[in-house]
C-alpha cells in the first residue's frame, strides 16, 4: 500500500519534510510506501515551482479539494491556517500532522485536540527536537535512573534574526496570524522537550505553577519592498519563565530572537540527586554527562554508534547526522503509525499540553502573578 500525502505549505517546514519523505525509502527500508502527491498553496506559479523542485505530483490552491482525497494531510502553514483545514482533514477521518505551536491561540488547540481525539486517527504536532538521537538517548538515561530524582531543568533557545531593528516585518511579528511571538515558535519546542524529558509521574511530573515575562523590544518593522511604509509588531520578542513541577523540582526557560550571534541555539539542561545532563542543538551529535560522586567535568557521549536511536539507518558509526534528520525520524514514526493504525506521539494533545503552559506564561505576565496549571 502507498501512502498519499498531501501538504499545505512549501516554504521551509515544506521543503523540510518533502526531503525526508524523499529520504524515508533509501533509508528506512520498513518505512511505508509514500508518493508525495499533492502540494498546496495560494500563489499557483510559486507553488507550481515548488511542486516541480520537491517532487510533488500535483498542486491544488484549496485545501478543502484535498483534506479528505489524500491518507494524511500535513499541514505547515502559519499558525493562523492550523485550525480549519486540520480539523476538516480530522472530521473526514484523515490522519494529520500539523506545524507548531499547535494554534495561535489555547482555545482554537482545544478544538484541535478534540477533533483528533473524535476521529481517532493517528495525529502529530511538529515537535521535531523529540527525534534527535541525542534527546532519546538522554530519555532513556533519564528513565532508568540514571541521574536520579531531577531537581531543576534549564532550557533556552536563542536567535538573532531580529536584532536589526530594520529586519523586516514578517507574519510572525503579528498576533492574529502568530498568536504569540518567539513563546509559540520557539518556547513551544523547549517546553515540549521539557515534557518529553521528565514530564512522566515517575521524574519532574506536570508544571504545577509558573511565573512568565514577555517583552517586545521593537514595536514596528518595515514592509520588505515598501518604501517608508511600516507595520507594528503585536507579539513577543523574547520570555522567560520559572516553572515549579509536581516533584518539586525547578525550572527556567527562556528564549528570543534577539540573542546576538545566536543563530539556532537550543539547549537543555537538566540535574537530578545522581547527575546531570546538558545539550545543545548546535551539538546535536553529543550528549553531556556528568554523574554524581565524578565531577571533574561532563563526559561527552557520541550518539553515533550504531545501537543509538535511529543511528543505525543512516552511516557507519561516528558518521555524525545534521538538523534535517530528526525531519526523516519524525515521518518515519507518524507514516509508520498510519500504515499500522497505530498512535503518535507528540500528538496534538502534547501539542494542546504545550499551549497551555504557553498560554499560563502570558497570562501570568499580564497579571504580574505566579500561575496555577493544577
Ligand atoms: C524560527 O526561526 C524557526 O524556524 C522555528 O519556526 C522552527 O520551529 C525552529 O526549529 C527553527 O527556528
Amino acid at each position: 500500500m502507498t501512502l498519499e500525502v498531501g501538504v499545505l505549505g512549501y516554504r521551509f517546514m515544506g521543503k523540510a519534510h518533502a526531503n525526508a519523505l524523499a529520504r524515508l525509502p533509501m533509508f528506512f527500508s520498513d518505512a511505508p510506501d509514500v508518493e508525495r502527491k499533492v502540494l498546496v498553496g495560494r500563489d499557483e506559479e510559486a507553488l507550481s515551482e515548488a511542486a516541480d523542485q520537491l517532487g510533488f505530483a500535483e498542486t491544488a490552491t484549496d485545501w478543502r479539494e484535498v483534506v479528505d482525497d489524500v491518507d494524511v494531510f500535513y499541514n505547515l502553514g502559519p499558525n493562523h491556517v492550523h485550525a480549519e483545514p486540520s480539523i476538516a482533514a480530522l472530521e473526514a477521518g484523515t490522519p494529520v500532522f500539523c506545524e507548531k505551536p499547535l494554534a495561535p491561540t489555547l482555545e482554537e488547540a482545544a478544538e484541535m485536540a478534540e477533533a483528533a481525539r473524535e476521529a481517532g486517527v493517528p495525529n502529530g504536532c511538529a515537535f521535531n527536537y523529540r527525534f534527535v538521537p541525542a534527546i532519546r538517548y538522554a530519555k532513556r538515561l533519564i528513565d532508568d535512573g540514571e541521574i536520579g530524582e531531577i531537581r531543576h531543568v534549564r532550557g533556552r533557545y536563542l536567535q538573532d534574526w531580529l536584532v536589526d531593528p530594520e529586519a523586516p516585518w514578517a507574519w510572525r511579528l503579528d498576533e492574529e496570524m502568530a498568536g504569540s511571538g518567539v513563546l509559540g515558535d520557539l518556547g513551544a519546542h523547549t517546553v515540549d522537550l521539557v515534557r518529553f524529558l521528565v514530564g512522566g509521574d515517575e521524574h519532574a511530573g506536570e508544571i504545577e505553577r509558573l511565573s512568565g515575562h514577555l517583552q517586545t523590544f521593537v514595536d514596528e518593522r518595515p514592509v520588505e519592498g515598501e518604501d517608508s511604509e511600516t507595520r507594528p509588531v503585536t507579539v513577543d520578542d523574547a520570555y522567560s519563565a520559572q516553572l515549579e513541577f509536581a516533584n518539586g523540582a525547578m525550572g527556567t526557560l527562556e528564549a528570543t530572537r534577539y540573542a546576538t550571534g545566536h543563530k539556532n541555539d537550543h539547549t537543555i539542561e537538566i540535574q537530578g540527586s545522581e547527575g546531570s545532563l546538558r545539550f545543545s542543538l548546535e551539538r546535536l551529535n553529543e550528549l553531556e554527562v556528568l554523574r554524581r560522586g565524578e565531577n571533574r567535568g561532563y563526559e561527552t557521549i557520541l550518539v553515533t554508534d550504531e545501537d543509538d536511536p535511529y543511528v543505525d539507518h543512516w552511516w557507519p558509526p561516528g558518521h555524525v547526522i545534521g538538523w534535517e534528520h530528526t525531519f526523516v525520524h519524525e515521518n518515519y514514526e507518524l507514516l509508520s503509525a498510519v500504515a499500522n493504525d497505530g498512535t503518535f506521539e507528540p500528538s496534538f494533545e502534547d501539542g494542546l499540553a504545550a499551549q497551555r503552559i504557553l498560554a499560563a506564561v502570558e497570562d501570568s505576565d499580564e497579571r504580574g502573578e505566579w500561575v496555577d496549571l493544577g
